[in-house]
């Protein structure tokens, strides 16, 4: 796979295209990050994102991982003490997950956040921008239902991280496009160039298909989850033999969550994907490439029960190294 296959893999948008060919040319030096509101422990929302920095990582970009807690603190996800405590938390658990240690670079927002330059270049940005601007950017990422002036300055101060964090490169999950399209048109007013993005997809609700799956509410894998939770929750997943189902009778779009799992979770981290199966029933099915499995799926050759017998197989392997930090 060239540099840029591998860094735009499974991705939903590049911004743009040219700007990421550019960096794909020459990734040496070359700076990636993805913030995170610190939240003790990893989901699969997470993962998706890590896998990303992971596919950075390996095309020779360092990687900065973002332990937002300040943004965290606007989003009334608690006391500043409490947010502080679990940033510590998820950075094990990431470097368990598979970043490299000694090629991931972890900052918290608080180290630079309150320094007075930024403080004053926040000001100037917060002049750029309406409030309505900064409120549809948080349609997606807000706790709550209003929005407050703290979750108004949120997504002002994202932008900002980008230049401060001297980054080439912003990676998010799609819910976060609309914090990127802010930066890209106000940073420019305080003479920093337009920063380059580009966002993961978001994985349906595991147990129905529809809409997102979030920690909110729903179903989600994390690395709490034992062994046990994890097949149970695979288990009872939606998943229709087809990678494009039909909406449901209401009109909603439906996702098949356990392809997207394996197309963005497992073959990213997994050369082969074997699926285990008695002789009887036809001996086990081997897998190189996601395309292969969801055509055995689609053809009635691979049934749901064992891909989702596999698939839970392969996502313990994947959460066991952060659940022994988390019961650590
Ligand atoms: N908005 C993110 C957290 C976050 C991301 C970045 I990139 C920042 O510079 C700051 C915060 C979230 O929804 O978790």
């Amino acid at each position: 796979m060239d540099a840029y296959d591998l860094i735009t893999r499974n991705a939903s948008e590049v911004v743009t295209e040219d700007e990421v060919r550019a960096l794909a040319d020459d990734p040496d030096g070359k700076r990636a990050y993805v913030g995170y509101e610190p939240s003790g422990v990893l989901h699969i929302g997470h993962m998706l994102t890590a896998n990303k920095l992971i596919d950075l990582q390996d095309a020779g970009f360092e990687v900065v991982v973002l332990l937002a807690d300040v943004h965290a603190y606007l989003n009334g996800k608690g006391t500043f003490e409490e947010i502080r405590e679990t940033a510590e938390r998820m950075k094990e658990q990431f470097i368990a997950y598979g970043l490299d240690e000694s090629q991931t670079e972890f900052v918290l927002g608080s180290e630079f956040q309150l320094d007075e330059s930024y403080v004053l270049d926040l000001h100037a940005l917060e002049l750029e921008t309406t409030l309505s601007r900064a409120e549809r950017a948080m349609a997606e990422i807000k706790s709550g239902e209003s929005v407050t002036v703290a979750q108004a300055v949120y997504p002002i101060m994202q932008a900002l991280d980008i230049v401060y964090l001297d980054v080439d490169l912003a990676i998010g999950g799609m819910e976060q496009r609309k914090v990127h399209m802010l930066a890209r048109d106000t940073l420019p007013s305080i003479n920093e160039d337009a920063p380059t993005c580009m966002h993961t997809p978001l994985i349906a609700d595991l147990a129905t298909g529809i809409g997102k799956m979030s920690s909110s509410k729903g179903v989600t894998i994390s690395m709490e989850d034992t062994t046990e939770d994890i097949e149970a929750k695979v288990n009872d997943a939606f998943c229709p033999p087809t990678a494009d189902p039909e909406p449901t009778d209401d009109g909603e779009a439906r996702e098949n969550p356990v392809l997207q799992i394996f197309e963005y979770h497992v073959f990213p981290r997994f050369e082969r994907v074997v699926v285990e199966r008695p002789d009887k029933y036809g001996g086990n099915l081997e897998y190189d490439d996601y395309e292969s499995l969801e055509a055995d799926l689609e053809s009635g050759e691979l049934h749901p029960l064992d891909a989702k017998g596999a698939l839970s197989g392969y996502l313990d392997e994947l959460i066991a190294p952060g659940r022994e930090k988390i019961d650590a």
